[in-house]
């Protein structure tokens, strides 16, 4: 009903309507070049194996950049389109499939729609089919200018799904180099997308991963050394062509790379055991984030409990935009932690509830907790869910803003 739209606009406005915000529009003007990678998991960054780095570039960029430690995944079955979605609009996936496919007609308030009407060229690029996850349709809601797809890339190096990360990097820096600034460029890679297999033995040496070679574990992790290599020669052309002293550049994972089937293998690389307790797996399920400033405004660790959810009213706080119908909250001003997905579990600073047991943790100690003191936080993220589903669900933002 009408009075039911009202209230959750309300909810929404009460949200986000912070006043006194710390490093509002601090990054005005600069370029935006967000970096989506596919499966990368956590634990890959500063992680070695047999002596040898996983994620070297990564790594040294880690130094420079502000890193976020405890960045959860809040993907559901779209996959990689939720991370996109998530990161970029600020609600919670689909009820069931994905938003992509189901309400790719809708009208959106997004990062993208926001950077452009201050003036911002915005562009996305992902060398596969455009029809894949329904991108192209989306695309043009999410409110991007250009959609650089496979159509658009010489496909002159193979490696997993399609086009490698190397060449795409390559190709791509040369069409970002022609933008007219600023812009916003959303890039998402995808040599790195299970089963991990290297069909042309092109990077089986890449990385000597000892008793895991044959196995998905040892597939994936020769899979993000080769993403992180490709990273490396990314920075070093943004640097050339002077567009790195310009632009804040994030890149973060989006899903998880190890299917829980497979967490015998997570458990021999992370722990030197068998299995994982519930909590572990748990913590397993962060994925990489890192923002780099053009000045080094900010770096270090940040380890406040965040998610995926929160990258659009971050960056739009920075950028000096309002993320008016956000779910998630602007990281460097909230000191409170929290985290969902959509299939139940949840995480608020050290408390943790998960599904599979239906406890609720001490995060650190591992002990469990009252589930009747926690009922506000049950409530919260029903509310979350609750009002994420009606909007998509019911097209509300075209209604909020009277289109
Ligand atoms: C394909 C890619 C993969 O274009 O983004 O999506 P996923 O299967 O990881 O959800």
């Amino acid at each position: 009903s009408d009075s039911d739209k009202r209230m959750i606009k309300e909810w929404f406005n009460n949200r986000n309507s912070v006043t006194a915000k710390n490093y509002s529009g601090m990054m005005k003007g600069k370029n935006l070049i967000v970096v989506q990678l596919e499966a990368f998991q956590g634990f890959v960054l500063n992680r070695s194996i047999n002596g040898q780095e996983i994620t070297p570039n990564l790594n040294k960029l880690s130094k420079e950049s502000l890193v976020f430690d405890n960045y959860f995944y809040q993907t559901a079955w779209g996959g990689t389109s939720d991370a996109e979605f998530l990161s970029n609009v600020s609600l919670l996936p689909a009820r069931e499939g994905s938003v992509y496919y189901q309400y790719a007609g809708n009208t959106y308030d997004s990062l993208i729609s926001e950077l452009k009407n201050q003036g911002y060229y915005t562009s996305v690029m992902h060398a596969n089919r455009p029809g894949f996850w329904n991108r192209a349709n989306m695309y043009k809601s999410l409110g991007f200018d250009s959609f650089v797809n496979e159509n658009n890339y010489v496909k002159d190096d193979i490696q997993g799904l399609g086009l490698s990360d190397k060449s795409f990097f390559r190709q791509s820096v040369e069409k970002i180099k022609e933008y007219k600034q600023p812009f916003y460029t959303f890039m998402i890679t995808l040599s790195s997308h299970f089963p991990y297999k290297d069909e042309n033995n092109k990077i089986k040496d890449i990385l000597n991963v000892g008793e895991f070679e044959g196995t998905t574990m040892g597939d994936y992790l020769k899979a993000v050394k080769y993403t992180d290599e490709a990273i490396g020669e990314f920075v070093d052309a943004l640097k050339a062509s002077g567009l790195w002293n310009n632009s804040v550049v994030v890149f973060y994972g989006d899903h998880s790379a190890i299917p829980f089937e497979k967490r015998d293998q997570l458990a021999k690389l992370l722990y030197n055991k068998e299995d994982l307790t519930p909590l572990e797996w748990f913590n397993a399920q962060k994925v990489v984030m890192m923002m780099h400033f053009p000045g080094e405004e900010f770096k270090g660790h940040n380890s406040m409990i965040a998610g995926q959810m929160d990258l659009y009213p971050t960056l739009a706080n920075l950028f000096g935009v309002d993320a008016k119908y956000a779910l998630g909250r602007d990281l460097l001003n909230s000191n409170s932690g929290f985290s969902m997905v959509r299939e139940g579990n949840w995480i608020h600073d050290n408390v943790v509830y998960l599904k599979s047991t239906d406890k609720v943790y001490d995060i650190n100690t591992g002990k469990e907790l009252n589930k009747n003191d926690y009922i506000k936080d049950f409530e919260l993220v029903y509310t979350y869910l609750k009002y994420s589903d009606a909007v998509i669900e019911h097209n509300l933002i075209k209604y909020f803003e009277g289109k």
